[in-house]
């Protein structure tokens, strides 16, 4: 019998839209979020994806912000950094990019423009050529956020172009507002149209961040959870901290029988030294 492919988990720690009105535990500084890295490494996740914060919440992409949250983070945990270029709705792409000369692990791509709730996250083509050429020119594989079915397409018409190269990754993000829906048979057709050598992983939002995880589990592929996308633990119950929600995920994969990937395995299974 095969050994089942680790599972690498993803925490999502924080992003651009949950503030502290929304759930006390959502961290800030690049402290708080270097804490959290590590709470969230001891309970399982292989991987962190950030964005920064100024100190009263608001998002930025600035680049000494994310040196301060990678030095931080790398104090504490051997957690792989996921810097976010997608940033904040309102932000320019030059502005989304600044940090990627520090070299975090890994980075966002997002392959399409999409409605986010009332707001648009623009990703038009030049703009998507310009984010991936810095990662190629800095050897940052991208992680390939889908948040709706075209954005699988064209990330396979930029591989055929070679602005972004095999085995590609990719996250499907399901549940937001104005984009693809959380249902099971979703995720089952994004998978379907991936190529034999891509590995993915899903990121429900909301209350569909914990069914999505366990059917990835099931299916092979990997996890995003974390209070970027969801702040509930249960109904009506916040997470104290993204590491509850690894913690969570831990438990299914463990009833699956699916081991969890350490940052090295998961460095690995992706490619990240290619
Ligand atoms: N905050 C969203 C508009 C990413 O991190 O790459 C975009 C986002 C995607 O969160
Ligand atoms: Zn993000």
């Amino acid at each position: 019998m095969t050994e089942p492919t680790p599972l690498i988990i993803t925490a999502a720690v924080v992003g651009a839209e949950v503030m502290r009105e929304h759930t006390p535990h959502v961290p800030y500084t690049p402290v708080e979020i270097a804490e959290e890295a590590a709470r969230c490494r001891d309970a399982g996740a292989a991987m962190v994806h950030v964005h920064g914060r100024l100190d009263d919440g608001t998002p930025t992409q600035d680049r000494a912000t994310f040196e301060k949250i990678l030095n931080e983070t790398r104090q504490r945990t051997d957690a792989l950094v996921q810097f976010s270029t997608g940033g904040a709705v309102w932000m320019s792409v030059d502005e989304r990019i600044e940090g990627l000369d520090l070299k975090p692990d890994m980075a966002t791509l997002t392959t399409g423009t999409v409605n986010f709730g009332d707001d648009v996250f623009m990703n038009s083509l030049p703009m998507i050529r310009q984010i991936a050429a810095r990662q190629r020119e800095l050897g940052i594989v991208p992680e390939i956020e889908v948040f709706d079915t075209g954005m699988v397409d064209t990330a396979l018409n930029l591989l055929k172009e070679g602005v972004v190269t095999a085995p590609l990754h990719f996250d499907f993000v399901l549940g937001v507002p104005g984009a693809m829906g959380a249902r099971p048979e979703n995720l089952r057709f994004l998978v379907e149209m991936l190529p034999e050598d891509a590995t993915w992983s899903v990121a429900g939002i909301g209350r569909h961040q914990l069914p999505l995880a366990e059917l990835a589990i099931a299916m092979g592929g990997h996890v995003r959870v974390g209070l970027e996308d969801n702040i509930y633990l249960s109904r009506g119950v916040l997470a104290k901290g993204s590491y509850e929600l690894v913690e969570r995920v831990a438990e299914l994969a463990a009833a699956a029988n699916r081991p969890l990937a350490t940052p090295a395995q998961a460095r690995q299974i992706l490619q990240l030294d290619r």
